[in-house]
């Protein structure tokens, strides 16, 4: 399954709206998954404080969405773009690639919340192929 040129073309006119509010995006999908699937708790046990909203997660949350801007940046070429990313993923924070669906799922919940009118089912399905893409491009370097 690969993005067609529309497909891109929707994902950058949507990120575009939702750019501003990325912090409070990333915080809230965050906060959901910790909450929804507490088995991801166990790579945060560092932190101090993992409930909804608390400092380390709004953090996170706004740094995973960091590296979100930069996979639309690098929309063309995905795993090129985010094989240092996969890397660090796979070998140093031995994330299990099962985790990145249950986020991409929650930032689309948090998405379809925070954007009522502007995600339309369009939108959906072509945000939808793009964080299964990035979670693809993340997985690459798992094997
Ligand atoms: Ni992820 C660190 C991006 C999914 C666990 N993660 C990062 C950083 C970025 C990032 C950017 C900071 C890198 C650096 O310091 O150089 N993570 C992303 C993206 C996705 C993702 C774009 C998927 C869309 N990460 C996940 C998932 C988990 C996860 C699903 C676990 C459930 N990430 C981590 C952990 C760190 C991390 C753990 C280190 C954080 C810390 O505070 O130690």
């Amino acid at each position: 399954m690969s993005l067609s040129a529309k497909d891109k073309d929707t994902v950058k006119a949507f990120w575009a709206k939702v750019e501003p509010k990325v912090g409070d995006i990333g915080a809230d999908a965050l906060s959901r998954m910790l909450v929804v699937y507490p088995q991801t708790k166990t790579y945060f046990s560092h932190w101090k404080d993992l409930s909804p909203g608390s400092a380390p997660v709004q953090l996170h949350g706004a740094t995973v969405m960091a590296g979100v801007a930069e996979a639309v940046e690098k929309i063309d070429n995905l795993t090129a773009g985010l094989l240092s990313l996969s890397e660090l993923h796979a070998f140093t924070l031995r994330v299990d690639p099962a985790n990145f669906k249950i986020l991409s799922h929650n930032i689309m919940v948090v998405l379809s919340i925070q954007f009522p009118s502007e995600f339309t089912p369009e939108v959906h399905v072509s945000m939808d192929k793009f964080l299964a893409a990035v979670a693809l491009a993340l997985s690459e370097k798992y094997r």
